[in-house]
């Protein structure tokens, strides 16, 4: 039997499947919308199914509707060397962004096949839902369930922006499994992802070793005011919520440059109430999301933060609603995973740098359960979160032999 590191991946299989699933809810500008748990998600998900099945895999899904194909190992009491990411997308995603780390686990299954190699432990390749945290936040609250980061009653619980909860679109597309979340033991875990930044295509490298990621802080903000007429109500009687929300924004942006260079801060969403152009708006909602690699500072912009929307709201007369819906800690990926991810790209002699990940992934919520790290590849122009998101082939093909290799040395070859 050759060398695991030898076994080569067929790149241009994966590079046809990513194509292939990106004609589901493909979007004008050459992205994809698929959103969580919708009818396009249902679509890519039994495709990756029937795939799975194919290649020869037994599927299962838990309770928040994760997908797990296993290809089985010659010892079936072992737990699984575990792989995967997400199909679910942003309103204006990318065809790369999580489908990458799906199909690049089911290329190491196909690879295994086509060579006939048996590995010790089981493959496990998992659709973790609603990663994104688009339309049912925050964002992969399912590998959360299944770390125990989040109890399954909130988990399925979660309402998108009509009240259907995550619970009842599981349901309703019918991937509300009944395998208990969180009880499948997991040897370890590797997510293959590109960057979403812009380093690795910056430096020439092919390869991100990734050894962590940053801290994330998500909340919900209400500013209320009193809607009242544009016209006769002079400028000094005004309640008015959106002149606090810019301020808000504003103050954001402040802490987050305060906190340069590592910092990151973004207002993602606002909605305005009653949203008409000659009502003053007596209520805002908006979303704040707060990253740093260092939990102490992550906690300073968050006084900051609230410090000065007390100061925004008894300026202007607002009454001031903040919920905190997401608090990851800034995660240390294991060391020998990591250096499974090193000694594979090294094997390829690809080109390599170590770092940290800059998005959340679901390998930071497993990193709590089970050693775990990441390889990134490159995007072009290190754009994702947008349509125009893209990748090279030749990286495409280097993340999904190197996490071959990676996993193959946790997983034991006969
Ligand atoms: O928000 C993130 O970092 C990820 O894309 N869910
Ligand atoms: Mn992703
Ligand atoms: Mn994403």
């Amino acid at each position: 039997m050759s060398e695991p590191r030898n076994l080569s991946i067929d790149g241009n299989r994966l590079w046809n499947s990513i194509m292939e699933v990106a004609k589901i809810g493909a979007t004008d500008k050459g992205g994809s919308r698929r959103l969580a748990l919708t009818d396009l998600d249902r679509e890519a998900r039994d495709l990756f199914v029937t795939w799975c099945k194919e290649a020869g895999c037994t599927i299962s899904i838990d309770q928040m509707g994760n997908i797990f194909a296993r290809r089985p190992g010659s010892d079936p009491d072992a737990s699984a060397v575990m792989t995967g990411s997400h199909l679910d997308t942003q309103p204006t995603g990318g065809r790369f962004d999580g489908v990458y780390g799906v199909l690049a686990g089911l290329e190491v299954i196909r690879t295994l096949n086509d060579l006939g190699t048996e590995t010790e432990r089981p493959i496990d390749v998992v659709v973790w839902t609603n990663e994104e945290g688009s339309r049912f936040a925050p964002s992969m609250i399912s590998s959360g369930v299944f770390a125990g980061e989040f109890t399954l009653e909130h988990g399925l619980s979660r309402p998108d922006s009509d009240g259907l909860t995550i619970g009842e679109e599981l349901q309703r597309i019918g991937y509300a499994g009944d395998e208990e979340v969180g009880t499948r033991a997991v040897h370890a875990y590797f997510e293959a992802h590109i960057e979403q930044g812009p380093i690795l295509e910056a430096e020439d490298k092919t390869i991100g070793v990734v050894t962590g990621a940053q801290g994330q802080r998500w909340y919900e903000v209400t500013l209320t005011g009193v809607e009242s007429h544009a016209g006769p109500t002079p400028m000094d009687r005004r309640k008015d919520a959106l002149l606090g929300a810019a301020r808000l924004v504003e103050l954001v942006n402040h802490i987050g440059l305060d906190n340069a260079p590592n910092a990151c801060a973004t207002v993602g969403m606002i909605d305005s109430y009653p949203n008409s152009r000659n009502v003053i708006p007596g209520r805002v909602f908006l979303t704040i999301d707060f990253r740093h690699p260092d939990a102490e500072v992550l906690t300073q912009m968050d006084t900051d933060m609230r410090d000065g929307l007390d100061a925004i709201a008894a300026t202007i007369g607002l009454n001031l609603a903040i919920e905190q819906i997401l608090d990851l800690a800034p995660v240390h990926f294991d060391e020998s995973c990591v250096a499974a991810v090193r000694q594979a790209t090294e094997a390829q002699d690809y080109t390599l740098r170590d770092m940290i990940s800059g998005a959340g992934h679901d390998a930071c919520n497993i990193a709590a359960v089970a050693p775990t790290s990441m390889i990134f590849i490159p995007c072009i122009d290190g754009i994702s979160h947008n349509e125009v998101e893209d990748a090279k082939p030749e990286w495409i093909t280097a993340g999904g032999q190197v996490l071959l290799g990676a996993m193959l040395e946790l997983a034991g070859v006969k």
